[in-house]
């Protein structure tokens, strides 16, 4: 079963897997609370904190679940999961019906519940409203985390195509020395430098960065929150933002560039290991670098879920998918 439906899961069949979910909330209201009372765990800096935003509830019920199972200890691990509004109740009847595994905790919530996230404050706000169609809210939230979850030290961002399988508690020891981001490098000779990303003709980006700096990815990154607030990175990325208005400093639609320029400095290197990218489109990845990867990351446009998926690497995905739900009966 499990294999068909990841198969046969085009965007469209996500679509309704949404759809079915709402029609069952609609069918049985009381079964589903709109605004559960929140757990102790989702504000105590002590656990350990995933940050991932998305609208695709089976891809981050593999996440979730993949990353229950790779703990020791799951009941310390805290997954804040972060949708549009309109996916909400689809998420909480699946986390209804599908009680995190393990013991892990995990928080729904909708963008729509940060009051910060308006125009006044945030120019990514103001360039949606004002009708900047390449925006998307979701996206960008990545830059909040320190005002999202104001009593964290440490939060890990994990995107919705990643697939854990070993314990990330490890990742709360690493030492960021006094860095904000811990993240994966990805140049090797000329190549995924700064150069590759930012406008250097520009006189303001030449100023301010080295062409040959090597850029990271986002998938699995370690954020440390109070280094953030006091480093100010959320405002310089929002300086960055409205610098580029015209977009002749970056390409607009590329959040990994508004990183690089926002974290500029402020990353640290993680071991390669933690993260193995690829999986969306390289067909040659060594099957020793996966089998050895904490996390491995389906980037690139052959999504697990999809049709055009990577046979090679499915399977590495589709054994986390729920079989017992009874809305996956397609
Ligand atoms: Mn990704």
């Amino acid at each position: 079963m499990s294999s068909r439906i990841a198969a046969d899961s085009t965007p469209k069949s996500l679509h309704c897997l949404a759809m079915r979910l709402l029609e069952a909330r609609l069918a049985n209201p009381s079964a589903f609370a709109d605004d559960p009372d929140p757990s102790p765990e989702f504000d105590d800096p002590a656990l350990y904190h995933y940050a991932i935003f998305s609208d695709n509830v089976l891809a981050v019920s593999v996440v979730v679940a993949s990353a229950a199972r790779a703990a020791a200890d799951p009941s310390r691990h805290v997954f804040h999961v972060v949708t549009a509004p309109m996916y909400l109740p689809a998420f909480r009847v699946w986390f209804a019906r599908r009680p995190p595994p393990l013991g892990v905790h995990v928080q729904l919530l909708a963008y729509s519940d940060f009051p910060f996230l308006n125009a006044t404050n945030s120019p990514v706000v103001r360039q949606i409203d004002a009708g900047n169609r390449d925006v998307e809210l979701l996206d960008y939230l990545r830059f909040y985390l320190p005002d999202m979850f104001p009593s964290l030290r440490r939060v890990v961002l994990l995107e919705d195509d990643v697939v854990v399988q070993k314990d990330l508690a490890a990742l709360w020891q690493v030492d960021l020395d006094g860095k904000v981001n811990g993240a994966v490098e990805t140049c090797f000779g000329g190549f995924r430098r700064y150069r590759k990303y930012l406008n250097f003709t520009q006189p303001i980006v030449l100023d301010r960065f080295n062409p040959s700096a090597c850029a990271w990815a986002y998938g699995v990154n370690v954020f440390d929150l109070e280094t953030w607030r006091r480093d100010g990175c959320t405002e310089l990325f929002h300086q960055y933002m409205e610098m580029n208005e015209d977009g002749e400093l970056w390409d607009p639609t590329s959040i990994l560039t508004a990183g690089l320029m926002s974290f500029y400095g402020n990353t640290k290197p993680l071991d390669k290991s933690w993260h193995v990218m690829g999986l969306g489109y390289n067909p040659s990845i060594s099957p020793e670098a996966i089998r050895s990867a904490a996390v491995i990351h389906f980037d690139g446009n052959m999504k697990p879920w999809l049709d055009v998926a990577l046979n090679q690497y499915k399977a590495l995905w589709t054994k986390y998918v729920d079989t017992e739900v009874e809305f996956l009966t397609l």
